[in-house]
């Protein structure tokens, strides 16, 4: 009789259950790889107080797409998910699973927020709330600083470089301080005008390279936030700082300019404490710090290398146990409102991948170090040394052919460092504030009773801190060794700032070599934080009449511009927000290309440029000899005059600006006009050289009207048959041709192009032993050695902008919709290639394409991540597919699916390849 009730009872609870409330009971996987802003993982001393939440779908079985979110923000985890006091998105109903704007409570300086959020998919099942992600802003303004800046005199010393520069010997800075209660957390804030290391009760502070990195400093010095709870002890402290001339007290380029040649190298630290008992102390840089210029760093110099003297070490100068009468009081100076102290936007340089050599050779007291890879770093030294001996090191990118060092590409920069051993024994060093480019490691001075071998150096791969974010493989090896290079490219090149190299007097921020090769990036490496912040750098050095300069930071001061190079502020912002579909590039540069576009604007007449300048720089094979090639500077100007104003159109659109957007878009329109009746008759060049460039900017920027797209196809495709089906390209005309070639129906011709063996080509260097890309075609070469230019650089990522088509076409991975919410896989096969794969962490998630081809039966291997959908276009006539996708055209060949999340394979027989 019992029963009765308690079934009916259960019967109850699981109808109620199926109906309503389970539905709302999570059962599905929570939301993954929580991110703010440009992709930042739990940040610490973050520098945006408006972030965005980003978040995954979880790949797992029946989860497609999301149907709704809710974010919840907390001052403290206890408080989630149900209390949020700052802010509760409450359910949206939305698929938008990235970039959501924070809109919640104000945020302050050092404030700790917690986060997490759920989704609903597309059958309205509730997720489990995500893990707890959190951030913690930085100091965002100055006024939040109490410290002041502090520093020795290094001026006075009138210590004199290797070109006449100014010289400022390293300074060791440090403070004792005495506790009186226990730690119960603890804050670094510091920054410097140079670059330091710190140390805390003999221990480092963090493994970062010459941080803060380099920004326009007269503008903006970034600040960095370090967790030093752990290294706090009660009572007694001390806190370490050296401090080197870095960007900031350094001579710059090969003009030798200064940010500042009469501001000497400074540090402000602000260490912030909250004790056990709730009580706070601070310490600060001021003038109860002392300070030495007689530490063992003697000099430092970014391009000339590091000097170093055992003997002058100072055991424990971080540690309470050292005395410091005999060091000078620092002067201190206070902090000025022109400059803006900002938590750095990105991540911080850091060592990243450690490369053994391969190969050592000794003659005659000197050895020979080949790590068989160009990189950018420092090596770790391990060398025998008997006292008093010096040990030079050398630095080269590559051997001559006699087997001597060349290093004339360096020109004016020495690269090269000296250690002076104080005793007898193996030594361990890896210099600090300086960075070279190089494969060889040459060593003398060490204790020649020792046979060298290989453990004695160690190259240490530094760049900024960001993971690789893609792969691309195939089955030919000089295609896989052109990825390489491009990788090796841009681990040696985005050192804190996108340099055009790393070894010369130069690695500056050259705007042109930045924008060819930021898609390519994009790729690669997760980037978006790298560019959003350098971006933020080209907006703060734009000049007041628009003009954008030729490298940026701008430390040529030389108020120059040139066509191609300033249009990076368009260029990048708009490939950044196709790649990520995150509209605040855009609202952050959109001023900035305004103005660009109107300085376009007033060096035109009747919108024809006369900006000029690097034109197509390095051009191979120039009829006129010249480095800028021999496309016409006004043609250049005025297309990229069109180009920034059609990307700032679409741009206001992307933005919602509509009477913007038509303003710019009729200037487009204007320009294409007349650079058609200026350059152009019946899609033929006039009046000036007719260049492959030219025609392919005409292309690539929609610059001539409809009907004579055709003829200036023809006239370009007869310019490249008379380059014997090779390339004529310099910075400007390179990354274009894979598009202009792909859009009009000439893949082949582009397969041509790319695997040609012979100059000017990407394989070309590979045959004479690249193992990163050149700055010029024909930098170097098995019979004629060394290009005599010493304008040589063996690692300028520019031509690695192929790497953009690599992915997008002979993989098939390309974005559909900004952001890859909707994706296309449309690889396009051809010989000599049997298979080509591509992986890409989109902001939704993993990305495959994989195609391999045997007798004539090609294989696609596709995998989508959730919360998006693809068109799959099947090269070949279709043979197989699986039955979740859905057809969408009638014809077998070519045929075309949209594809749901998952992963599929289709199979085809590709005609091309039978035979
Ligand atoms: C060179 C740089 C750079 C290029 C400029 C014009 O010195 O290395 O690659 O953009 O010149």
């Amino acid at each position: 009789m019992n029963l009765k009730p308690s079934f009916y009872m259960l019967m109850c609870i699981i109808v109620l259950c199926t109906s309503v409330s389970c539905k709302e009971q999570a059962t599905i996987a929570e939301a993954q790889k929580l991110t703010i802003s440009e992709g930042f993982e739990n940040p610490l001393g973050f520098y945006d107080k408006t972030p965005s939440f980003s978040w995954q779908l979880p790949v797992s079985e029946g989860v497609l797409s999301q149907s709704a979110y809710q974010i919840v923000v907390a001052s403290s985890p206890d408080l989630l998910p149900d209390n949020a006091d700052l802010w509760n998105s409450k359910k949206q109903q939305t698929a938008q699973s990235t970039w959501v704007k924070y809109a919640g409570a104000a945020l302050q300086s050092r404030q700790k927020v917690y986060w997490q959020v759920k989704y609903w998919d597309q059958d309205h099942e509730s997720s489990k709330w995500s893990e707890i992600s959190h951030f913690e802003l930085g100091l965002l303004s100055n006024s939040d600083w109490k410290a002041k800046w502090i520093g020795l005199d290094t001026k006075r010393e009138k210590v004199i470089g290797s070109q006449d520069n100014i010289l400022h010997r390293p300074q060791y800075l440090r403070k004792g301080f005495e506790l009186s209660n226990d730690v119960a957390s603890a804050r670094l804030y510091i920054t410097a005008k140079g670059v330091f290391d710190v140390a805390i009760n003999g221990e480092d502070v963090s493994d970062d390279v010459m941080p803060p990195g380099y920004t326009p400093y007269k503008v903006r010095i970034e600040t960095i936030t370090y967790d030093v709870t752990d290294l706090i002890e009660s009572g007694q402290n001390t806190i370490g700082i050296e401090v080197a001339a870095g960007w900031h007290s350094g001579r710059l380029g090969w003009m030798k300019t200064y940010w500042s040649d009469t501001e000497t190298p400074k540090v402000l630290a602000q260490l912030e404490l909250i004790m056990k008992d709730g009580s706070r102390e601070m310490i600060l840089s001021d003038d109860t710090w002392k300070g030495t210029t007689n530490g063992p760093i003697r000099v430092s110099e970014i391009y000339d290398g590091e000097t170093y003297d055992a003997n002058l070490e100072m055991p424990n100068w971080t540690t309470n146990n050292f005395d410091d009468k005999t060091w000078e009081s620092v002067n201190t100076f206070p902090l000025t409102n022109n400059i803006r102290l900002e938590p750095k936007r990105h991540t911080t340089v850091k060592t990243k991948i450690e490369l053994a050599t391969q190969e050592v050779v000794e003659k005659e007291g000197t050895a020979v170090f080949d790590l068989q890879q160009n990189m950018v770093g420092v090596p770790l030294l391990k060398v025998p040394m008997k006292k008093g001996q010096i040990l030079k090191i050398r630095f080269a990118e590559k051997l001559s052919p006699d087997g001597t060092f060349y290093t004339e590409n360096y020109r004016s920069a020495q690269s090269t460092n000296y250690y002076t051993a104080s005793k007898d024994g193996v030594i361990e060093w890896m210099p600090k504030f300086t960075f070279h480019g190089f494969q060889y490691v040459e060593l003398s001075g060490y204790d020649t009773s020792k046979t060298p071998s290989k453990d004695w150096v160690t190259g240490l791969v530094q760049y900024s801190d960001f993971e690789e974010n893609g792969t691309f493989t195939s089955s030919h090896e000089k295609l896989n060794q052109l990825q390489s290079n491009i990788v090796w490219g841009l681990r040696g090149n985005f050192f804190d700032i996108p340099t055009d190299c790393p070894q010369r007097d130069e690695r500056m921020g050259w705007t042109a070599d930045a924008q060819v090769f930021a898609p390519a990036s994009m790729f690669n490496a997760d980037v978006y934080k790298f560019w959003a912040s350098w971006m933020q750098s080209v907006g703060e050095s734009q000049y007041d009449n628009g003009a954008v300069p030729w490298v940026v930071p701008d430390v040529l001061f030389n108020n120059k511009v040139s066509a191609g190079w300033g249009d990076a502020c368009t260029i990048i912002p708009w490939k950044i927000y196709l790649r990520t579909g995150d509209k605040k590039i855009l609202e952050e540069n959109f001023e900035t290309m305004k103005g660009w576009v109107k300085y376009h604007e007033s060096v035109t007449k009747n919108y024809i440029s006369k900006m000029g300048f690097f034109a197509d720089w390095l051009q191979p094979l120039p009829e006129n000899g010249d480095n800028k090639g021999d496309t016409s500077k006004s043609l250049i100007g005025t297309a990229f005059f069109a180009h920034s104003a059609n990307l700032t159109a679409k741009t206001a659109k992307a933005l919602g600006k509509n009477e913007e957007f038509e303003k710019y878009n009729s200037l487009y329109k204007s320009v294409a006009k007349a650079f058609e009746n200026k350059f152009f008759k019946n899609g033929k060049v006039k009046d000036v050289a007719e260049t492959q460039t030219s025609y392919l900017l005409a292309l690539a920027f929609g610059l001539l009207s409809d009907e004579n797209n055709a003829n200036a196809k023809k006239h370009l495709l007869e310019k490249i048959a008379e380059a014997d089906n090779h390339l004529r390209t310099g910075f400007l005309g390179t990354p274009l041709l894979s598009e202009v070639l792909d859009n009009t129906g000439e893949i082949d011709l582009m397969y041509k192009i790319l695997f040609n063996e012979t100059y000017p080509s990407w394989f070309y260097s590979i045959n004479q032993g690249a193992t990163t890309i050149w700055e010029r075609w024909n930098s170097y070469s098995k019979k004629d050695g060394f290009n005599p230019q010493n304008m040589n650089s063996l690692n300028h990522y520019a031509y690695g902008a192929i790497g953009e088509w690599m992915y997008e076409r002979i993989a098939g991975i390309a974005p559909l919709e900004a952001g890859y919410k909707t994706i296309r896989i449309a690889p396009v096969p051809k010989e000599p290639l049997t298979s080509a794969a591509a992986s890409l962490n989109t902001p939704y998630g993993k990305v495959v394409s994989s195609w391999k081809i045997k007798e004539g039966k090609l294989t696609l291997d596709v995998t989508i991540p959730p919360n998006t959908t693809a068109k799959v276009i099947v090269p070949g006539v279709i043979s197989n597919f699986n039955e979740n996708v859905e057809m969408l055209s009638d014809k077998k060949e070519n045929a075309t699916f949209l594809v749901q999340p998952g992963t599929y394979q289709f199979t085809s027989k590709l005609e091309s390849y039978e035979n």
